[in-house]
């Protein structure tokens, strides 16, 4: 029992017609069809058509759910869904095409509601199929660019980052991560699914206190270095992607928080991490290879657009470019390493992992850690990212 009326495919044309934003967008009684397509840990999710039928006039409502839906028993603040219209609304701002178009938020029912880009499939799926959507990582580079300097101190100034960071706090969402990204993994907890053939290799990095000593700084950069209002949850399956004509957009930001900019670059490298140890343990170099070059590809797009804007900035009294480059590198080989490590050990696993067949995921494990463990020990050192694929590999480079 909720304290505000859920959805379902049978009441979404009544709420529909509901809220003035939404009849306006699709004509009254205009709705035609109702599709549940909730496969995320924590929302319910309807895509619905108008008139014509066409995915052109459609919406997509996402609805938040007071506990996460795939465990009942684990309450979550349904208010996520707030910080997540707010965050979507800024990001169009500065990051317009890169993120769905938001149509309305309704606070009492935990409701969004967003463009309809059902013509868009995930990236994640996309990647585990071997299939290449070139200029994605780029865009994402830009996305985190655009995100990381127009709601920072460089693109606001001071007193609009301090009251921008006031507005956007999410103190739940983000002690989630804390715990699952950062904690649980490197502890004894109910959480982690560690099967029996990687015992050893858990053992063995977590009882690293190189990576024991690097994984506490990564917490304590993520949990107070206020940068901006990052993404919070950039993974591949948090990327919807289209071929013709070409378009990238970041969407599910409920976990957007002010944070460090390394986070949403590392989340994407450490996904990149897991799909090419994917592709590794079908034999499929060529996928891998492709899929760890595009680390350098958000990197370097990132780097060009940050650069870009740079001379923009409010107060050029504030921060060095070079420096503060360095910084968000630093970072984001960190959270790489946290995010490809927290999906083999912990709570939330990822289908490149996953769904991989039992004889070969034990060994992609294998990879994936000593992965992590080489990007924490030699962190933003040069190269390190193109000795990953060594790594994964099974070679001890
Ligand atoms: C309980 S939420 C589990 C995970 O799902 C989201 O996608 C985030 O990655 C979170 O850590
Ligand atoms: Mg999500």
């Amino acid at each position: 029992m909720t304290a505000y009326e859920l959805l379902s495919v049978e009441t979404v044309p009544a709420y529909v017609e509901s809220r003035p934003a939404l009849r306006d967008l699709l004509g009254p009684g205009a709705v035609t069809s109702v599709r549940e397509v909730s496969d995320g840990n924590l929302n319910l999710v309807f895509v619905v058509e108008g008139a014509d039928g066409s995915s052109s006039r459609g919406l997509v409502l996402k609805q938040a759910l007071p506990y996460v839906r795939v465990d009942p028993t684990w309450p979550v603040t349904a208010e996520r869904n707030g910080y997540e219209a707010g965050a979507l609304r800024v990001h169009n701002a500065v990051a317009p095409g890169l993120v769905p178009e938001i149509y309305d938020a309704d606070p009492a029912r935990h409701v969004v509601a967003i463009e309809d880009l059902s013509d868009h499939r995930v990236w994640r799926g996309a990647l585990n199929e071997g299939l290449r959507h070139e200029g994605v990582a780029a865009d994402l580079g830009r996305y985190v660019a655009r995100v990381g300097f127009g709601t920072s101190v460089f693109g606001l100034g001071a007193r609009a980052h301090k009251a921008a960071v006031a507005a956007s706090v999410n103190p739940e969402m983000c002690e989630i991560t804390e715990d699952l990204v950062f904690t649980e993994p490197y502890v004894t907890h109910e959480h982690n699914r560690i099967r029996p053939a990687n015992e050893r290799d858990v053992a063995d990095y977590v009882g690293d206190p190189r990576v024991r000593a690097a994984i506490g700084t990564a917490k304590l950069t993520f949990m107070t270095h206020a940068e901006a209002l990052v993404h919070g949850d950039l993974h591949t399956g948090s990327v919807l992607v289209r071929d013709e004509p070409r378009s990238t957009r970041a969407f599910d930001v409920e976990f957007a928080f002010y944070g460090p900019l390394g986070f949403d670059l590392g989340a994407l490298w450490g996904n990149y991490v897991l799909a090419a140890a994917r592709a590794l343990a079908f034999g499929d170099e060529a996928h891998a290879s492709w899929v760890l070059g595009l680390a350098r590809e958000t990197w370097e797009a990132f780097e060009e657009e940050f650069t870009r804007l740079w001379p923009g900035r409010a107060d050029p009294r504030v921060g060095e470019l070079e420096p503060y480059l360095a910084k968000v590198y630093g970072d984001a080989i960190a959270v790489a390493a946290a995010k490809a490590a927290r999906r083999v050990i912990g709570y939330a696993g990822v289908s490149d992992i996953d769904t991989l067949p039992e004889d070969l995921r034990a060994g992609a494990v294998r990879g994936v850690l000593g992965a992590a463990r080489l990007l924490l020990v030699e962190g933003g050192g040069p190269g390190v990212l193109d000795r990953v694929g060594g790594v994964l590999a099974g070679k001890n480079l």
